[in-house]
């Protein structure tokens, strides 16, 4: 059994869902916080609800997973509903996933949803078009920011988008540190992508573009960790989260420097939930195969040339 810190936040159990795989209803999280799971995490609410985009919005090929499915959800009063009533059944730790689309939306929700342990501002949905990710813009970013940190006592973790270049990241490094955010949980999905099918010479998303997680976007998830770690060095944990289906991509991940990890892809299988003890038993095996005792002593350890 393996346990971690993420500050002061003490979690038995390593793993959490990755937002948005399949955690919209407290029957849902129920499972997860059943499970071998360290916290919990609720798909982004927004401030009203939403059915999402049309489908055909979600596919599995492989390993990798293609979605557009809009932020389909019951919308932050019901969650928050949802969040208490899923507080008084676990002792897990509840990461409550929101999304406001401007800062005085982001305000409220943060007051409602308060009752969860953690806010987790998802800046970072690529399926909103017609609306830039508020991460890629640095003055958006900055005023969600102060006006969340103003609305809640609760600490505050922000979803990230998988940043492609390295000053854009390290400008919302700047902003993250300044605001005084809490966690960091990289990466979302690969926005802008597309599945096409060449037998049926057809885009097989209605929506047309989706965000791409899985095994296709692990190498991103590992640069990008690396580089929180390396500017933050350690002030601000880090989940990590794309492409971790085993325990071993997990190691791979704490030894770029993340403290816990999020999988999405993973649980979108028969196994469902079962993922994440066996991803456990499999990250105790590597850990012990390369003479660390605990995971926070490989955290960030991999080596350089
Ligand atoms: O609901 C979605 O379309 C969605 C969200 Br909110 C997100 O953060 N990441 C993603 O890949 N899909």
């Amino acid at each position: 059994m393996l346990k971690t810190k993420l500050g002061d936040i003490e979690l038995d159990g390593v793993f959490t869902n990755g937002s948005g795989a399949n955690d919209d209803s407290l029957e849902k999280l129920l499972q997860i916080a059943g499970s071998r799971a360290g916290f919990v995490t609720t798909k982004t609410s927004t401030f009203l609800p939403r059915a999402g985009n049309p489908g055909p919005r979600f596919y599995t090929l492989r390993n990798t997973t293609i979605n557009s499915m809009g932020l389909p959800n019951p919308g932050y009063k019901k969650m928050a509903e949802i969040i208490r009533e899923l507080k008084t059944k676990t002792k897990k730790p509840v990461f409550a996933s929101m999304s406001g689309f401007d800062a005085h939306e982001a305000g409220e929700m943060a007051k409602a949803l308060s009752a969860a342990d953690v806010l987790e501002l998802n800046l970072s949905c690529p399926n909103l078009h017609g609306k830039s990710q508020i991460i890629y813009d640095p003055e958006a970013t900055d005023e969600v920011l102060k006006v969340v940190k103003k609305s809640t006592d609760r600490k505050i973790a922000v979803k990230v988008a998988p940043f492609l270049d390295s000053d854009a990241q390290l400008e919302f490094c700047g902003i993250a540190k300044k605001r005084g955010v809490d966690l960091i949980i990289a990466i979302n999905t690969l926005g802008n992508a597309m599945y096409v099918d060449a037998d049926r010479e057809k885009i097989m998303l209605k929506p047309k573009w989706g965000g791409i997680g899985g095994e296709a976007i692990r190498m991103v998830g590992w640069g990008n960790v690396r580089r929180y770690y390396e500017y933050f060095k350690g002030s601000i944990p880090i989940v990590g989260c794309g492409g971790i289906f085993t325990g071993k991509d997990a190691f791979a991940y704490a030894l770029a420097g993340a403290s816990a990890f999020a999988c999405a892809s993973a649980l979108y299988t028969p196994e469902g939930v079962n993922a994440f003890a066996r991803m456990e038993k499999e990250l105790e095996e590597e850990l012990k195969k390369h003479n660390y005792s605990s995971l926070a002593e490989a955290v960030g350890k991999a080596k350089e040339f």
